[in-house]
């Protein structure tokens, strides 16, 4: 059985490299990267030649002129919604980049058209799949900490993530929206579903829009309780760019993760230390190695889905619930109270939001 699938990739800037060479070497299990897009022209020719595949300025006809399985989304997010809609109508399993879209309203209009065309509809995003989340995903499930009960995850740096992506200053939503929604991914992913959550902002770098420091505080429908820190204004040696550290603490025992991707777990009295990093990759480089090796995590995790004809972890409908984290933050740090996450039913024709 041929279980290859062509890949088109729209949106060739920044971040996209990471999701091209991933495609790239995922070429042997089946990925086949068939072509390229993106408005700008340039970009367009750059990627198609680096990765000699047809090259497209225009997302509907590369659409057209291909035979695509797969569209990989990897614009910002303004654009998620129209390239999902025309993607899913076309019936292509259709992959969109964090954050889904700029609103609710979009995240749930772009699930309603995967379940009109009955299309497989995955959301990138990748920090659960960066090796030492997955490492400390395995001891949680075998039971050495117990049950979590509580935890701290955080992403705190001042590396100069304005330099590479330069829309930070303008964004209206930034430190949540941006990389909190992967620590409120990651809450979700250890320690379950949420029932609500505080947040307090800062704007601590007066030169950017939006704020760039929050930190939440998340009451879980376990009953367990997290921390969930995330700011770009930490100007703390050494840094730590884009590790995120945890400590997760059960009533048997907890995991900590610390820079360098040294988990130590204690269990019943006993500890021990483990080597969670995972090797360098031909076109990954530090600093940014932990998180490009979570792309080509999730890759993979999207093209063995797809393989089986199973949706993925982290499908339109899961990262409907991270969403909503984002969207309660911000409420709740705007009304200064905490605040229940939206819940999305197909049922009520609001799609189950909560007045
Ligand atoms: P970018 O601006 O560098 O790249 C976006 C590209 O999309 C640009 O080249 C632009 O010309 C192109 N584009 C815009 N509209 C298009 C259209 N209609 N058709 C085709 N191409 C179009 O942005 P970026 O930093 O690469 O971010 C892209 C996405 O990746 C964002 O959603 C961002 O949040 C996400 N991202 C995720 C991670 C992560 O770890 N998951 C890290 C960085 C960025
Ligand atoms: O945009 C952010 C993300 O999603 O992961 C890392 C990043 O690129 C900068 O913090």
């Amino acid at each position: 059985m041929d279980r290859s699938l062509r890949i088109g990739v729209i949106g060739c800037g920044f971040f996209a490299q990471n999701h091209l060479h991933s495609w790239s070497d995922l070429a042997e299990k089946g990925a086949q990267l068939a072509a390229v897009c993106d408005v700008d022209a340039a970009k367009a020719r750059a990627a198609g030649e680096t990765f000699r595949v047809p090259y497209y300025s225009d997302a509907t006809k590369m659409l057209e002129a291909e035979r695509l399985d797969v569209a990989d989304i990897v614009t910002r997010h303004d654009t998620h919604r129209p390239l999902a809609e025309m993607a899913l109508a076309r019936g292509l399993a259709t992959i969109v980049q964090k954050p889904f879209a700029s609103t609710w309203e979009d995240c749930i209009a772009i699930v309603e058209a995967a379940h009109k065309a009955n299309a497989w509809l995955a959301v990138h995003e990748n920090f659960r799949f960066q090796a030492p989340m997955r490492a400390v995903r395995k001891v949680i499930d075998s039971g050495a900490i117990g049950t979590p009960s509580w935890a701290r995850i955080r992403f705190r740096t001042g590396f100069n993530v304005y330099k590479t992506q330069p829309y930070f200053y303008d964004e209206e939503r930034l430190a949540i929206a941006d990389v909190g929604i992967h620590m409120l991914d990651l809450s979700r992913f250890f320690l379950g579903e949420v029932e609500h959550i505080s947040c307090e902002t800062q704007k601590r770098n007066p030169r950017i829009r939006a704020e760039d420091t929050a930190t939440m505080l998340l009451r879980h429908q376990s009953g367990a309780v997290s921390v969930v820190e995330c700011t770009y204004e930490s100007r703390r040696l050494p840094d730590h760019f884009p590790e995120t550290l945890l400590v997760i603490e059960g009533p048997r025992g907890a995991i900590s993760l610390e820079a360098g991707c040294s988990m130590t777990v204690t269990s019943d009295g006993a500890t021990w230390t483990e080597d969670a990093s995972s090797p360098l990759l031909s076109w990954t480089a530090y600093p940014w190695h932990v998180a490009q090796q979570g792309v080509i995590g999730a890759c993979g995790h999207f093209l063995d889905s797809l393989q089986r004809g199973v949706p993925p972890e982290t499908s339109g409908e899961d990262n409907l619930k991270t969403y909503a984290l984002v969207d309660a933050a911000y409420r709740a740090a705007s009304e200064r109270r905490a605040v229940e996450p939206k819940r999305w039913n197909p049922g009520l024709a609001n799609g189950g939001e909560r007045p």
